[in-house]
């Protein structure tokens, strides 16, 4: 009988080793956000200050690491782009802009194309934006801070630069 037991014992202890192991994950590598667009937020927890901090990427891929981010009504969050990719930023820049919740994104983004002189910040549309970052080159970042928006709902983010919403830089900030 023992010797049936045993294997058996020896299995359940490798599940559950195992379970244990593949716990949740928190936070995203740097090494692997670049190259595998995250769906879920896997930005840091709120502080004690209750500051959200949002570390977002954008590379050659023209992706952002993060499509999905949380933020309670009214609260800071202290957000900061780098731009991991290696490309000169005339070719492959950079940005994140947070539109208000009923802006047309793609009327925003057409409009950009018009932009280059103000890095793809349409001074038209700038009443449709929440924040944003400055155009970023290959290794640079740039950390803002701002207020989420008191509304809860779903504000749309996009990379401004020419065609990078198109392939689909961009993603959802939900207030909830
Ligand atoms: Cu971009």
């Amino acid at each position: 009988m023992k010797t049936h037991h045993i294997p058996f014992i020896t299995l359940l202890a490798g599940a559950s080793l195992f379970l244990f192991g593949c716990g949740p994950k928190e936070s995203a590598s740097d090494n692997t956000a670049a190259a595998t667009p995250a769906t879920a937020a896997t930005a840091p927890a709120d502080d004690a200050s209750g500051v959200k901090t949002v570390a977002i990427t954008g590379g050659d891929n023209m992706k952002f690491n993060l499509t999905q981010i949380t933020a309670a009504p009214g609260q800071e969050i202290k957000l900061t782009l780098t731009n991991v990719g290696t490309q000169p930023k005339t070719a492959m820049g950079h940005n994140w802009v947070l539109l208000k919740k009923d802006a047309d994104v793609a009327a925003f983004d057409k409009a950009s194309l018009q932009a280059k002189t103000t890095d793809y910040i349409p001074a038209d549309k700038k009443d449709e934006i929440i924040a944003h970052t400055k155009l970023l080159g290959a290794k640079e970042s740039d950390t803002i801070t701002f207020k989420a928006p008191t509304e809860p709902g779903d504000y749309p983010y996009l990379c401004s630069f020419p065609a990078h919403y198109q392939v689909g830089m961009k993603g959802i900030l939900t207030v909830r």
